[in-house]
């Protein structure tokens, strides 16, 4: 039987077929597309039916390619969701995450309830998108009418099948769910008036969502697939799909965001990882992934669609080699990165009211990005170790991110640590491996780490024995001196 992943991340898509075959994991891309909010009517969105179509032309290319049958995963980029109506129609847009509607949506809500008892109930990060600020900012007549709110996996396994779930690794990021009862927070419902029925039913990753209704896309001569309800948020496919092993490994998921954090079996929610904001996100099989939204790779990715002329990631990696290291010390995760008009001007901005040099060529800009995630990522790993409690001894860097040796390498100088970068396409894999988990191919998610780790090519990187504690001191001195005269 072939299996298909269909991986959407903020900045594209991809349909990626596997097949277990003499003991190894085989994958084959069938289909790729750009994915990327567009601004409509002053608010940003995402071209949800055009997705939707573009799985179509993938699937049916799998049928041109001679399958009848096969099994289906879909996993997206979390938080954001579509409104359906009674007649099972889109009400709504579906708005990006990085639309400004909730900048200042925290600070409201919390003043009707507040983050302490938020954080207590679902263990989960403040980030101004968070599904519930969303909700909260969102149109109450449109919520009147609505029958269902749907995550967009699970919206694009509606529109696939008829059924409409909530898987739950994704709806764990909408901060409504409480991790203790493991179901959403009626008190949490009700400060932005939804009611639970609103939601679909919870499923958990493993089970099968439906079948796909062929008749109702006449257009594409389709194979006949099960829709499996794999784990959904793709961070939680990228992290079933790397191939650590114990319990003293940490990842790094690297795209659009850079996602860094250990699994656990239970949340770890207390005064530190509060202070901290980091988060417990549900995974599969009753896992954690306790980690923090690092900005990531969508600096690079803003600059580069701000730059003049058009140069590609390589050409921006080779040019950040030849600039001087460490010229700037920049906090991305400052809430101005999360979607400046210009990513360019924001990065100079940032750096003139510091009083630090101004990156101005592309080598330069990049350079001042990989040098401060580098520094990023090191100071996460520090404090990971402290609040866990547990001694990292290597970093697994997943993910399209995973492919800038560059950054890897300074990763591993920074953060002292032995890192592991691929597959780079773990999350595709991660999904594939739930369904090999669900057809009964492998038995668990052990097994399934076991064959993507004997299946893909995993690169190793040793710290270099430069002592760097300095250039992290130095950070840390800039960004608190701006956060104090920020507040
Ligand atoms: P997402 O799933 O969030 O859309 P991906 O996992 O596809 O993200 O990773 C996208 C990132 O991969 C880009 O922002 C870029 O930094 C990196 N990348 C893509 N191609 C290359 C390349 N050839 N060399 C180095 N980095 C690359
Ligand atoms: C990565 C991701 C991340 C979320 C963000 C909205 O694609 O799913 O885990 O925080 O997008």
């Amino acid at each position: 039987m072939l299996h298909i992943a269909i991986d959407i991340g903020a900045s594209s898509g991809r349909l990626v077929a596997g097949k277990v075959e003499n003991g190894k994991l085989n994958i084959k891309e069938i289909h790729r597309f750009p994915n990327g909010f567009k601004n409509k009517n002053f608010t940003y969105v995402w071209e949800i039916d055009h997705l939707l179509a573009e799985i179509l032309k993938g699937l049916s290319i799998v049928k041109s390619m001679g399958y009848e049958d096969c099994t289906v995963g879909i996993d997206t980029w979390a938080v954001d969701y579509a409104l359906v109506g009674k007649d099972g129609k889109r009400l709504n847009e579906v708005v990006s995450y990085r639309d400004h509607r909730t900048d200042y949506s925290i600070e409201k809500f919390t003043k009707i309830i507040s983050k302490e008892k938020i954080y207590e109930k679902t263990g989960i990060q403040f980030l101004p998108f968070n599904t519930i600020y969303q909700l909260f900012e969102e149109n109450k007549d449109l919520l009147n009418e609505t029958e269902k709110i749907l995550m967009i996996p699970d919206y694009l396994g509606f529109r696939l099948t008829g059924i409409a779930a909530a898987e739950t690794t994704n709806t764990s990021t909408t901060q409504l769910m409480n991790v203790k009862k493991r179901t959403f927070d009626p008190e949490l419902l009700e400060a932005i008036s939804i009611k639970t029925e609103q939601f679909g039913e919870l499923v958990e990753p493993g089970n099968i969502l439906g079948t796909l209704r062929q008749e109702w896309f006449p257009d594409y001569d389709l194979p006949n697939c099960t829709i499996i309800n794999i784990a959904s948020h793709d961070t939680a496919s990228a992290i079933i799909g790397t191939p650590g092993e114990g319990e003293n490994w940490a990842y790094l998921s690297s795209g659009t965001w850079s996602l860094l954090g250990m699994e656990l079996d239970s949340p770890v929610i207390n005064e530190t990882s509060f202070k901290e904001n980091y988060t417990n996100e549900w995974g599969a099989f009753g896992t954690y992934r306790f980690l923090k939204n690092i900005m990531g790779l969508w600096i690079l990715q803003e600059v580069q669609r701000k730059l003049q002329e058009e140069v590609t990631f390589e050409q921006l990696i080779e040019e950040a080699k030849q600039v001087k290291p460490y010229s700037q010390f920049i906090n991305f995760d400052d809430q101005r990165f999360l979607n400046p008009e210009n990513m360019i001007d924001e990065i100079q901005s940032y750096c003139s009211e510091t009083n630090q040099s101004t990156p101005i060529t592309p080598g330069e800009l990049a350079a001042a990005v990989f040098y401060n995630l580098a520094i990023m990522y090191a100071v996460a790993i520090e404090e990971l170790e402290l609040i866990v409690g547990k001694k990292i001894e290597h970093l697994h860097v997943v993910g399209g991110g995973s492919r800038n040796e560059f950054l890897n390498q300074l990763t591993a100088d920074l953060s002292k640590k032995i890192i592991y970068s691929g597959p780079i396409e773990a999350t595709a894999i991660g999904n594939l491996v739930m369904q090999l988990i669900s057809t009964d191919k492998i038995n668990s998610l052990q097994a399934g780490r076991l064959l993507v780790s004997e299946s893909f090519d995993i690169k190793k990187y040793e710290p270099s024995s430069l002592n760097n504690q300095e250039v992290i001191e130095d950070f840390k001195a800039i960004v608190s001196k701006k956060n104090k005269k920020d507040t």
